[in-house]
This record gives C-alpha cells, sequence and structure tokens, in this order.
C-alpha cells in the first residue's frame, strides 16, 4: 500500500501525482488535513483514466504510489544525514560513521548530530560545539549548536541549546577552515528544536512539534524572506533533501512526506504517510531517490520508490 495523503485546505487545491498527472480537486474532495485519502491496493495502477470522481472514494486514486523498497544496512546508528550524493551518521556512543561503497567507514572524532550537504560535513558535539571536516580533520567552528544542517544551498543551519534557529551565509561556510574568517551567524527570530535546509527552503520543528517553512532561503541570504509559515501537523523531527522535498518522523514513530513541494511553492500542498515501519522510525533524511531511516532500536534501513 502506498502513502496516505492528507491535504493542509481546501483553497482550490490541486493534486498533483507523483507520475506527472495532475488533478484538479472538486470543493468537496479531500478538503481537510484530517481526511486521510485510502489507497485500495486492488485498484489497478494508475492510468489515464482515473475513476470518476462521483465515486465515494474520491481521493483514492491519486495516493496510489508505488511501494517503497527497503535494504537492512549493517551497523547501528542514532541519526544520519544524506545530501550530495554522501551519507554520514552517528552512533550511540557518538562514534561518526560514512558509507563508502557498500560498508561504514568511521572518522575521527565524536558528534552527536553530523551532516552533509553542498556547505560540506558539519556536526556537533556533546558539549555543542561545532565542527566543519576540512580534508580528513574536524577544524572546530566558532558557535555552539546542538544540531546543524548543510543542505541549503551553501549555507548552514541549526538549532542551539535554547532551540534559537540560526544560519551561517556561504561566504562564512565553503571556505572555511580554522582561522580564516570572522563568522558571521545569524540568529532568526523563533523556536526550534530542529532546523533543516534544502535548496530553497528551511524546514524546522519546535518543542511542541509544530512545523515551520522559511521560503526565499539562498547562499546569500540563509534567512529567507524574514517570515515564518506554520503548516498544519505534528513532527519531531524533519528533514529537507536535496531536491527541496520533505521528509519527517513524529513522535509516534510514524514517516510523513510532504506533497508537491517546488520552488514556485516551496510549502507544498499537504502531507502523505509514508508506510514504512510505523511506530518503529526515530530518524529520516532523504538524498537522489533514497530516503534513509533510523529505527528506534537504532537500525539502519536504505528505502527506494518503485
Ligand atoms: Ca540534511
Amino acid at each position: 500500500m502506498g502513502p496516505t495523503r492528507m491535504l493542509d485546505d481546501d483553497s482550490g487545491t490541486e493534486c498533483r501525482l507523483l507520475r506527472g498527472l495532475s488533478i484538479t480537486m472538486q470543493p468537496d474532495v479531500c478538503l481537510t488535513v484530517t481526511q486521510s485519502c485510502a489507497c485500495f491496493p486492488s485498484f489497478p495502477a494508475l492510468s489515464d483514466n482515473p475513476p470518476p470522481t462521483t465515486n465515494p472514494f474520491k481521493c483514492f486514486f491519486f495516493v496510489c504510489h508505488a511501494a517503497f523498497r527497503c535494504t537492512h544496512l549493517s551497523g547501528a546508528l542514532v541519526q544520519i544525514d544524506v545530501g550530495v550524493g554522501q551519507v554520514f551518521g552517528v552512533n550511540k556512543d557518538d562514534s561518526i560513521y560514512t558509507r563508502l561503497g557498500s560498508s561504514w567507514t568511521q572518522l575521527p572524532g565524536k558528534l552527536k548530530h553530523v551532516t552533509v550537504g553542498p556547505a560540506g560535513v558539519w556536526g556537533a558535539n556533546r558539549e555543542n560545539h561545532i565542527f566543519k571536516l576540512v580534508g580528513a580533520d574536524w577544524v572546530t567552528v566558532p558557535g555552539l549548536l546542538k544540531q546543524i544542517d548543510a543542505g541549503g544551498d551553501q549555507f548552514v543551519a541549526g538549532a542551539n541549546h535554547g532551540d534559537a534557529p540560526f544560519c551561517l551565509p556561504k561566504e562564512n561556510t565553503v571556505g572555511y577552515s580554522k582561522g580564516n574568517s570572522a563568522l558571521n551567524w545569524r540568529h532568526i527570530p523563533g523556536s526550534l528544536k530542529y532546523y533543516s535546509c534544502g535548496p530553497y527552503s528551511c524546514w524546522g520543528v519546535n518543542k511542541h512539534d509544530q512545523i515551520y517553512v522559511r521560503k526565499g532561503v539562498n547562499s546569500f541570504n540563509c534567512e529567507g524572506d524574514g517570515h515564518w509559515q506554520h503548516i498544519p501537523g505534528g513532527l519531531s523531527m524533519i528533514e529537507v533533501g536535496s531536491d527541496g522535498s520533505v521528509y519527517g518522523v513524529n513522535s509516534a514513530g510514524d514517516v510523513f512526506r510532504r506533497d508537491s513541494t517546488s520552488a514556485c511553492k516551496p510549502e507544498g500542498t499537504g502531507w502523505s504517510h509514508i508506510p514504512l515501519y510505523n511506530g518503529q522510525v526515530k530518524h529520516v533524511s532523504y538524498d537522489l531517490g533514497h530516503l534513509w531511516l533510523i529505527l528506534k532500536n537504532d537500525a539502519i534501513y536504505d528505502c527506494t520508490e518503485h
């Protein structure tokens, strides 16, 4: 069974199919965030002839996605981040690993959170000290963050121990090596426990699991347009993929994907529940068609959509 899709609102919603077919919904169809759209396994594959919208299950024809296929990998991690084709993670002992070929290679040092993206490889340790991987060495970065993300357009962003969001523009990230530049961390008003960026948007969740998106971000203006847009739903962590797609996990351990995100509409249209390891997931990250899952028991899964 494919994901179950929920829409935010009734404002002329257009439901866009993953395979390129889009359907403008009628006002009485699939209007609320609480109304889920069931996908019937027996329904034929998506075709050019969707069922009539008078069907009582009006929504079901556009939520039948292909299923995910997951591979259980060796090892155990508590957090993972993927980007620019690379995979980094940390285990419960703060040891750092990267995926090379079909195995894990340990890096020197200890981090509680690691990230990889267009701005390079960055991380934070137990004391919230920040590091950037330069060559084979971790160099210290002025500042304190408990969580950091390098998925933006050559900028980094993150949250400190007091849930204050910060970002660092490209001029301070790509060329940074120890002591060669004064850093201009930009404090962003608001409160977030987790903050992640992609090519055109940054998404965060606060301590109440409320979700916010920041638009208009770019390599020189990592603060974006200056506004938070509240997004319905509740997630305990959230990650933006290198293509701008958005995935997250809720407090129950279920995975969700934001529908129809694009540079024109970074906030997307609704949430799809991804039915993978329901109730067991604690962390996700997405890059190049691969959805990486960390389960509550630290098991690692690499999932692709078919
Ligand atoms: Ca990331």
